[in-house]
């Protein structure tokens, strides 16, 4: 009774677990398969489970017992008993909501049988209707009492019927079976008892019985009457049954109560159990089979007295129950007569004992009958069948391997720009050293503008102008020829001597400037191209699909080349911008340095010597200040130097320089940052469609998953069970 509990538990497990399998089927957008196809497996299955019934049939000569047997089982008097041949027609005893009758009809009835058989009810609480569907009747109970169904079932099923009920005669011939529900209290949930007639009887054949009855059933028991032991007729149907599919049949000696008590003994050493033994040696029936001592008519009568169908006295009555003088004696001392001459009834009756094992057989050992642990294979199948997909997908949201992908190339990518920008800093730098003064390396680096102070420093100016032009003063021939045109010779001189100068200067400087731009640009543009690499790996990483990659690749190229020729404009271009600024200082310093020295010194009649003393100061003083401080224009004005114009010069061209690269550089890396950061967007776009996912399916598959386990365990359970008990 233990393992039935148990049995109940599963049972009600598995119908739930059906339903929510069931639902899934039926509605979720994340069920993968055919969904009428397998709505239909599972509802049959359902099916299957809610009706499985184990069904008992009960097999023997008329009158052994086996409806007082089953009355017993049911704890009351539900079918009709007779003293002489009785059940005519093939009952099935389940459980239901409420009590009611079906009949099943070979054909239609008529409306004359159904008036009919509502007058032979008349004093019943009872309905009589159509049944729907097939032909057939369906008479309702409004009381559960034993009584009410024993008589409806009396004008049907009976073989006295014939004589009492002439009328319903018609409607009997149209019966092929008949079906009692009844109410939960007194039948167990996956039980059926089927009732046959007598296997004597002539209403139903041996043929009928063995194809429509034995095949659908999962336990036969087999009554024999314990004082008729000797002449039981249908060994050899019996022995049919026995081994057909192997199908088990219990041996019931009933009617104990009149047998001696050392007759009862089980084993067969004595009394009808030997003989029964016997009997089936001689008729090679296996021995194994279970036998069993009945006294189902004690069974009832205990059950209809606890149900307060009878009375203490009805039984006190009841010659056939035999009750002992002791025991007599016993319920007259006692407190609880009643129950205690149930209990002793039941005990006598060794029904308990018959339910119990028949119960354990039909519910653990019964492989072919057993519904809910077949039903169990299925959720488990099912249920892993379903998860399956979901987990899949849950194991790809949970480790996307785009995500991955997409990660590792991000930040692989961030590692190379990031190396790319360091360099071209380091190359900026470099740049800035060399055109503003520094160290790279260990080579120190004036920078642009001391290089050409250093260049244009006054004993630079005394040894490449002043003195060639003393020098030149001291021919005679140019010093006369000067003072004859006015001047307009020396000024020639200085202006050829000052052109020289400064061109030498600036040659060198171009130089200088020309070695640390084409350093820069050359270490720019490898790096530059580092970056197009990086972008041109953004654009094909295996797998991986960006959208508009495409376009901004084409647009980032001519980007790329538009601004490589910007860098090479920038510094052409100041260049040209600025010569002509110096040609024009010089000419105008030219033109007032000839006023002045021809302004103070055409009138005086020196000796060449002191020509030359006047002279050279104030050559040296405009050299001066038209290369260093600047002197004044004709209308009085300052004069910019050349050195501030070269200065200035060098330091617009060094910044423009350095601008233009920086801000390609930083084009290019943002351009590429940019699109990293599209790809982290990217990312977190999949991520939180994962997470989505996940929080979707993760429910789902943790309700298929429970289904599965715990069908899993039941059957494990079922399993062991069975080791246990071999
Ligand atoms: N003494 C005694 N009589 C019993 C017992 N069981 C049944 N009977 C009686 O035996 C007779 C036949 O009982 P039924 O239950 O109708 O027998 P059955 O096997 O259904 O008979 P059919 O329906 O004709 O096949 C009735 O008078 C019962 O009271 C029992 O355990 N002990
Ligand atoms: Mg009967």
């Amino acid at each position: 009774m233990k393992f039935y509990k148990q049995h109940e538990e599963h049972r009600t497990w598995v119908l739930t677990a059906l339903d929510r399998l069931l639902g899934f089927v039926r509605t979720d957008p994340d069920f993968r398969a055919d969904r009428a196809h397998e709505e239909e497996t599972i509802a049959s299955q359902r099916k299957s489970v809610e009706e499985g019934k184990y069904r008992i049939v009960f097999l023997g000569a008329f009158n052994v017992g086996k409806s007082t047997a089953i009355n017993a089982f049911l704890g009351g008097a539900y079918l009709p008993m007779d003293v002489e041949e009785c059940t005519s027609k093939l009952t099935y005893i389940e459980r239901g909501d409420r009590m009611d009758l079906r009949l099943k009809l070979g054909a239609h009835v008529t409306e004359e049988e159904l008036a009919t058989l509502r007058t032979v009810y008349d004093d019943l609480p009872a309905r009589v209707s159509h049944a729907e569907g097939a032909p057939g009747i369906v008479i309702a109970f409004d009381s559960d009492a034993p009584a009410f169904m024993r008589r409806a079932l009396a004008p049907l099923v009976t073989v006295m019927a014939d004589e009492e009920f002439p009328r319903l005669a018609s409607l009997r011939e149209k019966i092929e079976e008949l079906r009692l529900a009844l109410p939960s209290a007194v039948i167990e949930q996956d039980i059926a008892f089927v009732d046959t007639p007598g296997v004597h009887s002539i209403s139903m054949s041996r043929q009928e019985i063995s194809y429509n009855i034995i095949e659908r059933s999962h336990l036969v028991i087999c009554f024999v009457d314990s004082g008729l032991v000797g002449n039981i007729h249908d060994l050899n149907f019996i022995k049919r049954i026995i081994k057909w599919r192997g199908r088990r049949v219990f041996f019931v000696l009933n009617k104990a109560d009149k047998l001696e008590r050392d007759e009862i003994d089980v084993r067969g050493v004595r009394g009808p159990a030997k003989a029964l033994i016997q009997t089936f040696k001689r008729h090679e029936i296996p021995e194994d089979s279970d036998i069993f001592f009945l006294s189902g008519y004690r069974a009832l009568r205990a059950q209809e007295l606890e149900h307060g169908h009878v009375t203490l006295e009805d039984l006190l009555e009841d010659n056939k129950l035999s009750v002992p003088t002791s025991v007599r004696e016993r319920l007259e001392e006692s407190d609880a007569p009643k129950a205690e001459l149930v209990n002793y009834l039941l005990v006598q009756s060794r029904l308990p004992s018959l339910k119990e094992r028949l119960l354990d057989y039909l519910l653990f050992e019964n492989k072919e009958g057993a519904v809910v642990e077949s039903a169990c294979k299925f959720l488990c199948e099912r249920a892993d069948r379903f998860l399956a997909p979901l987990d899949m997908e849950i194991r790809l949201a949970e480790h996307p391997a785009e995500f991955d992908e997409l990660r590792a190339n991000r930040e692989s990518l961030i590692e190379s720009l990031n190396r790319v920008r360091a360099q071209a800093e380091r190359t900026l730098n470099e740049y800035n050293a060399r055109s503003k003064g520094g160290r790279v390396g260990d080579e120190a680096f004036a920078g642009y503008e001391a290089q050409f102070r250093k260049g244009m420093c006054d004993e630079a100016i005394e040894e490449h102008i002043l003195v060639p032009i003393y020098r030149w003063l001291r021919d005679g021939a140019n010093l006369r020829a000067a003072r004859q045109s006015n001047f307009a010779t020396l000024s020639l001189q200085v202006e050829h001597q000052v052109d020289e100068f400064v061109s030498r200067i600036m040659a060198e400087m171009n130089a200088s400037i020309e070695q640390a731009e084409s350093m820069a640009r050359q270490a720019i543009a490898e790096q530059l191209m580092q970056v197009r690499g990086i972008r041109m790996h953004m654009a094909s990483p295996a797998g991986i699909h960006i959208h508009g990659i495409e376009a901004s690749m084409t647009s980032s190229y001519a980007a790329f080349s538009a601004s490589g020729a910007l860098v090479g404009a920038a510094a052409g271009a100041t260049i040209g911008s600025v010569f002509p600024g110096i040609g024009t200082a010089i000419g105008a310093g030219l033109g007032a340095l000839a006023g002045v020295v021809g302004g103070f010194l055409t009138r005086l009649a020196w000796g060449d010597e002191k020509w030359r003393r006047k002279i050279m100061p104030v050559v040296r003083e405009n050299v001066m200040n038209m290369l260093v401080h600047g002197g004044k224009d004709a209308d009085g004005g300052r004069t910019t130097p050349i050195m501030e114009i070269v200065i200035d010069y060098l330091n617009r061209r060094a910044n423009e320089f350095y601008k233009a690269v920086q801000s390609e550089v930083d084009n290019a890396i943002s351009q590429v940052q940019r699109e990293c950061d599209d790809l982290l967007a990217r990312e977190e776009e999949i991520r939180r469609e994962c997470d989505a996912i996940l929080a979707r399916l993760r429910p789902k598959a943790a309700l298929l998953d429970e289904v599965r386990e715990r069908a899993a365990e039941i059957i494990r359970q079922t399993a062991e069970r069975d080791a246990e008990r071999v």
